[in-house]
């Protein structure tokens, strides 16, 4: 085992970059600690430009190669990484659950079967995608989705291996070769999925792996020339940087950000439901793209809603994530706690009222927050918390919830629960979301196309979706005979 190789939880994880066929160290590392008990796991390789311009550098060599293999032999490799994750599955959810603190449970029965799930769709859907050939005064037009070239895919710390999956597998299914920057606060399945993917077979320079702060190395990887997209999950900020960054070259960008998505529950609703829905959204500590923070409720079953609420919250176990009873791990990153608490307790400062929590727990954790009494144009109902904090406001009837609902500046998703389908279906009529899911939460299926409208992000991602951002579409027209005869 070389010097730069860490043991966690039993699983050996190499520490460097992945580029080429090869194993890179930088001169420098950072540290990686876990959220569960704040140790030190690791030092992980400190990438900077120098490293950024030789993985981009390495996807460009193997990209003419890769872009040429069939359809077919992408998918058979796809597939074999898909095999590889399966085997890991125990391995990859306790090196994930170390590192970013999210359930054990969910890693293990929920999030790395969906791992491979996500190489094993887009092998599939590949072998499926076409346009059916359409005619112009005799002449024949042929729909092709072209390889585009290298791809820098930037993600995030909330759900590392499941979210860079969700751009690695379809950038791999298009025929581009991919420089995957990892989220340094959660750097290491990353670092197992490129020897996962060696082990299928993928051919060396077609995934490199980069780690390393997102201010050091991320500049090099956006603005580099022979970069042909970048997709990006994570925080509106760093996404207006990427864009500056990649108008450099006018790359193509797909931005997946956050998000401060309503749950509307009308008086018609199944109330036990949409209790259930609204408890669920402390699912992984608050810190997902899509909750639902916003609990909009009915005036007239507020009440009610409010005590069912408190009921259910309560029996919520927070704890160690790797225990199987555990229903909320910790925070991330004592930096991520102390911004949760900051808008906290400004919200309190302001006059909002804590139904329940409102306060830190022990170490990294966040006490599941309820707050009341709060206006819309509050910075807690205007600002992602990324954290257990759901706000609960109410409103007279659909206009104005409507109007609750699409008051901010992000549009990611949007949860109603209603009894009554003729009102869902004037309600999701008016909602402006990405995603907007009625009398259910998160259920996604990969061929439907995914992301945000407003400041939520840019570009859609998922089944065909994904393949038109990842490659060059072509149109191909040939005469009648092959003669033009125009
Ligand atoms: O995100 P960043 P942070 C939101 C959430 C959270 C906040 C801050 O509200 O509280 O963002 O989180 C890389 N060039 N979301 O600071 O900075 C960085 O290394 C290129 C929502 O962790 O956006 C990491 O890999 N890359 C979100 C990735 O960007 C750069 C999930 C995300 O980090 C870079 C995460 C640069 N200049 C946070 N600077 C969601 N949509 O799910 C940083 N990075």
């Amino acid at each position: 085992m070389s010097e730069h190789t860490i043991t966690v939880a039993g699983v050996a994880v190499d520490t460097r970059h992945w580029i080429g066929d090869e194993r890179v160290a930088s001169p420098q590392t950072f540290e990686d600690v876990s959220p569960i008990d704040g140790d030190t796991i690791g030092h992980i390789s400190r990438g900077t430009a120098m490293e950024a311009a030789a993985a981009v550098a390495a996807a460009k060599a193997a990209f003419p190669a890769w872009a040429a293999t069939s359809r077919a032999q992408r998918a058979r490799i796809l597939h074999a990484i898909a095999d590889g994750v399966e085997k890991r599955i125990e391995e990859l959810a306790i090196v994930e659950t170390t590192d970013n603190g999210a359930l054990l449970r969910s890693h293990r029965r929920g999030v790395m079967p969906r791992v491979a799930h996500n190489f094993r769709f887009f092998a599939d859907w590949l072998l499926q995608l076409e346009h059916e050939d359409f005619e112009t005064r005799g002449h024949t037009n042929h729909v092709s989705w072209d390889p585009a070239g290298p791809c820098v895919l930037i993600t995030p710390w909330n759900a590392p291996l499941m979210l860079a999956t969700w751009k690695v597998a379809p950038a791999l299914a298009a025929g581009d070769t991919v420089v995957l920057k990892p989220a340094e606060w959660s750097p290491l399945t990353a670092s197992l999925l490129a020897d996962i993917a060696a082990e299928a077979g993928l051919p060396a320079g077609v995934l490199n792996v980069v780690q390393g702060y997102g201010s050091e190395i991320g500049d090099a990887l956006t603005s580099h020339p022979d970069v042909r997209r970048i997709s990006f999950t994570g925080s509106v900020p760093t996404a207006k940087r990427i864009a500056e960054s990649a108008a450099a070259n006018l790359t193509p960008l797909s931005l997946e950000l956050g998000g401060k998505s309503p749950l509307l529950v009308f008086a018609d609703a199944d109330l036990d439901l949409a209790v259930d829905l609204a408890v669920e959204q402390y699912d992984n500590a608050g810190q997902v793209c899509l909750a639902a923070t916003r609990l909009l409720v009915e005036e007239s079953v507020a009440g009610e809603f409010t005590r069912l609420f408190v009921e259910k919250a309560s029996a919520l176990r927070q704890g160690d994530p790797r225990d199987e009873a555990t229903d909320i791990g910790p925070n991330i990153h004592p930096r991520q706690l102390e911004k949760i608490d900051g808008f906290v307790q400004r919200a309190v400062a302001a006059g909002a009222r804590a139904v329940i929590g409102g306060h830190r727990g022990d170490g990294q954790y966040y006490a599941p927050t309820l707050l009341t009494d709060v206006d819309q144009d509050a910075e807690i109902v205007q600002e992602e918390v990324f954290g257990p904090v759901l706000t609960l406001q109410t409103f007279a009837d659909e206009d104005e919830a409507v109007r609750l609902a699409n008051g901010t500046r992000f549009a990611l998703a949007a949860t109603v629960a209603t009894g009554d389908p003729e009102r869902a279906e004037r309600v999701t009529g008016q909602l402006v979301a990405g995603t907007v899911w009625v009398n259910c939460f998160f259920v996604r299926d990969l061929q439907a196309p995914f992301g945000g409208s407003r400041q939520s992000g840019v570009g859609r991602e998922g089944g065909t979706w994904s393949f038109d951002f990842y490659c060059d579409l072509k149109n191909t027209v040939t005469a009648p005979n092959g003669w033009n005869n125009h």
